[in-house]
């Protein structure tokens, strides 16, 4: 009997090439007693990249009328996967970099209650083809983040993550350009327990990376500044609160 529900989502902006092969990379199964659905936020593409999410299987998608950003689209995603009734969501990029068969994997830690915000580690699992300034970004900002949160972490920049419903509940994406640093610094800082799972990354063969050096540094930075100085509540403070909150607005959702 199906009485669990994982909803898989993808960010996507003009992956029209990419996306398919995720989606027909996701597994469909987890665990007896679960299913998955397939959820597609689409920020404002100007290509075809809800046509072929359909056309590979997307359950639900959801279409920006504008380019929001990445922080924005995963905002919803997270919205859209609770409002969808998801007891487990799992984000992954729609660049077909990182493992969709290997979501078990990654959703294993919350499903056995040890975790409430998994990342898929590719700094512990295998790399092929990342540039060698890529490499040194990513360790450089997560050295930022294992500064900040006094604690080690693996990859801070990973598109790979899966996520409690009350994880999802609570998360709060301080901008709309980028999620990466500022989501763990948010759920950590309100005393979530985070686990990384190693998997292996695979640099995209088609599309373009959307990073642009001063771009990623003038939002990101100042972002990650703000997130720590704002305060939060601890976990431990809220954890007798009412056990689901369905969100009842939002963009449509396709079904
Ligand atoms: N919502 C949204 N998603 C975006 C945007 N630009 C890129 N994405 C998505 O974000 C994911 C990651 O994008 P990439 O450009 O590969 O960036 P990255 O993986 O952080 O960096 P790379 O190391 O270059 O791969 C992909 O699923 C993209 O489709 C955007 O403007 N809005
Ligand atoms: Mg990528």
């Amino acid at each position: 009997m199906v009485n669990r529900k994982l909803v898989v989502f993808l960010p996507a902006h003009n992956e029209e090439l990419n996306i398919g092969a995720v989606i027909s990379r996701i597994p469909r199964q987890v665990r007896p007693g679960w299913e998955v659905e397939v959820l597609v936020i689409d920020d404002g593409s100007t290509d075809r990249t809800a046509e072929a999410a359909r056309a590979a299987g997307a359950d639900h998608i959801v279409q920006f009328a504008r380019n929001q950003g990445l922080g924005a689209a995963v905002r919803e995603g997270l919205a859209a996967s609770l409002r969808l009734g998801a007891d487990i969501g799992l984000m992954i990029d729609a660049d077909n970099e990182y493992p969709a068969e290997e979501i078990p994997d990654v959703v294993a830690p919350i499903l056995e209650g040890r975790a409430d915000y998994t990342m898929g580690s590719r700094f512990k699992g295998v790399i092929r083809g990342m540039k060698l300034h890529r490499r040194i970004g990513n360790v450089c900002f997560t050295f930022l983040q294992c500064v900040l949160l006094r604690r080690m972490i693996w990859d801070g920049q990973s598109g790979m993550r899966g996520f409690s419903r009350e994880a999802m509940e609570r998360a709060d994406i301080i901008h709309d350009y980028n999620y990466a640093q500022v989501l763990t610094l948010n759920l950590l800082r309100q005393g979530f327990r985070m686990e990384e799972v190693p998997i292996s990354y695979q640099v995209r063969t088609q599309g373009q990376s959307f990073i642009k050096f001063r771009k990623y540094m003038g939002n990101v930075l100042p972002a990650i500044w703000k997130e720590m100085r704002r305060p939060v509540e601890r976990r431990q403070q809220f954890q007798s609160l009412k056990p689901r909150m369905h969100l009842q607005h939002g963009p449509k959702v396709e079904e």
